[in-house]
C-alpha cells in the first residue's frame, strides 16, 4: 500500500504505458471528487442522481493535468527537451507546470485577447514562453502542428495519445467510486479529446468487467462553437465560454465514435444557458467551475427536463475546470451583487447585516 497518494499514474500504473524505469513527472494530479448534487435536483422535482466530476480541484485546476502528467513523462522519455501546443488557455497552464516541473521549455500559442485571466496569470507564473497569435484556437492549433516538424518540441495536445490515455483515467475514478458506470455521462465538448478519453476508459474497465456497464455519452457544446451540430467544422466559433471556442475538433473522429458506440447524443447550448447554469452550480450547490464546464450541467439539466435522460437515472457531469481561472466573467455574472461600502462602525456593520435579513 502506498502511505500517500502521487498522482494517477502511480494509481493506475498497470493501465497506462508507463515501465519501471519511467521517470513519472507528477503534481499529485487526478483523485478528484465526486461530489452528489443535493439542492439542485430538488429545484427542479426530478428523481435523479447527479453527480458532478469536480476536475476543477486538480493542481493547475483543470482536467488537463490528467493528460499532461503523461504526455510530459513520455515526452521527458523520449528525451525531448520542450513542449508546445495550441490552446484556449487550459491546456497551456497545465503544460507550462508540467514544463516547470520536469525542467523543460514550454511554448504556447494561445489566441490573442480571448485567453481567461487566471489561465493567462498562471501560465506566464509557470514562467512558459508564451506566443500570442491575431488568430483563434483552430489556426494555432495548425500551426503548431507545422512548426513541430521544423522545430525540436513535442506536442503536448490532445492528438498526442498519451493526453487521451492520461485523461480515460477519470472514467476509472468514477467507476471505483460508485461500484458501476453511470448511466449517463456529459462533458463540455471542445476539441472533442476528453469525451473521447473518458469513452475508452469506461470500454477498457466495462470489457474488463470491473463493471458491467457503460454510459451513454452525451456531448455539450457552446451554440456559437458547435461543429459537431453543424456536422462539419466552423470558421469562426464564438462563445463566452473561451475554453470551448474551437471549430475544428481534432479528435472529431473518437468522439463520434462515442457518441455513435454508447447511444449517445451532441447537442449545443447559448451563452445565457451556460452562464445561468453556472451561476446555478455555485448559487446553490457552492460549487464554483468555469463557464465552459458549465456546458455539461446545462445540457444536463435540459435533457432531464424534457425526459430524454428519464428520471431514475445516475448522471455524472464533469466539471472540466475552475470558477476561479476567468474572474472577469464570474463579476460579470454578478455585476447586480455589488458589495456595500461602509464606516468601519460597529452601528453600521448591525445595520448593514438586519438591512439584508
Ligand atoms: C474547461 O485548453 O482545448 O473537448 O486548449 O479548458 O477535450 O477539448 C480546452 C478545452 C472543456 C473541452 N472544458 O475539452 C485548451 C482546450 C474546459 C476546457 C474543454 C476545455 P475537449
Amino acid at each position: 500500500m502506498q502511505k500517500h497518494y502521487t498522482g494517477l499514474i502511480e494509481r493506475y500504473r498497470d493501465r497506462l504505458p508507463v515501465s519501471k524505469s519511467t521517470r513519472v513527472i507528477s503534481l499529485c494530479e487526478g483523485n478528484t471528487p465526486l461530489i452528489q448534487l443535493q439542492n439542485i435536483p430538488r429545484m427542479i422535482g426530478k428523481d435523479v442522481d447527479i453527480y458532478v466530476k469536480f476536475e476543477g480541484l486538480n493542481p493547475t485546476g483543470s482536467f488537463k493535468d490528467r493528460g499532461m502528467t503523461m504526455a510530459v513523462t513520455k515526452a521527458v522519455e523520449a528525451g525531448s527537451q520542450a513542449i508546445i501546443c495550441a490552446s484556449t488557455g487550459n491546456t497551456s497552464a497545465s503544460a507550462a507546470a508540467y514544463a516547470a516541473r520536469a525542467g523543460i521549455k514550454a511554448f504556447v500559442l494561445i489566441p490573442e485577447g480571448k485567453i481567461a485571466l487566471g489561465k493567462l496569470a498562471q501560465t506566464l507564473m509557470y514562467n512558459a514562453t508564451i506566443i500570442q497569435i491575431n488568430g483563434n484556437f483552430d489556426q494555432g492549433m495548425e500551426l503548431v502542428k507545422e512548426v513541430a516538424n521544423h522545430a525540436p518540441v513535442s506536442i503536448v495536445n490532445s492528438i498526442n495519445p498519451f493526453r487521451l490515455e492520461g485523461q480515460k483515467t477519470a472514467a476509472f475514478e468514477i467507476v471505483d467510486e460508485l461500484g458501476f458506470a453511470p448511466d449517463y455521462h456529459c462533458l463540455p465538448v471542445g476539441n472533442a479529446g476528453n469525451i473521447s478519453a473518458y469513452w475508452k476508459g469506461y470500454k477498457e474497465y466495462a470489457t474488463e468487467r470491473v463493471c458491467g456497464n457503460r454510459p451513454v455519452m452525451c456531448g455539450y457544446q457552446a451554440a456559437g462553437a458547435a461543429p459537431f451540430l453543424a456536422g462539419h467544422k466552423i470558421d469562426n466559433p464564438e462563445t463566452v465560454a473561451t475554453a470551448i471556442r474551437i471549430g475544428n475538433p481534432q479528435s472529431w473522429d473518437f468522439a463520434i465514435a462515442a457518441q455513435q458506440e454508447s447511444g449517445g447524443w451532441f447537442d449545443k447550448f447559448t451563452d445565457q444557458q451556460i452562464l445561468a447554469a453556472q451561476k446555478m452550480l455555485s448559487q446553490f450547490e457552492g460549487i464554483f467551475c468555469e463557464p465552459a464546464s458549465a456546458t455539461s450541467l446545462a445540457g444536463a439539466l435540459n435533457d432531464i427536463g424534457t425526459g430524454k435522460i428519464p428520471e431514475g437515472s445516475k448522471i455524472v457531469c464533469t466539471l472540466t475546470g475552475n470558477g476561479i481561472k476567468d474572474p472577469e466573467i464570474a463579476m460579470q455574472q454578478c455585476a447586480d451583487a455589488k458589495p456595500v461600502t461602509i464606516e468601519a462602525d460597529l452601528d453600521a456593520v448591525k445595520r448593514a447585516i438586519l438591512d439584508c435579513l
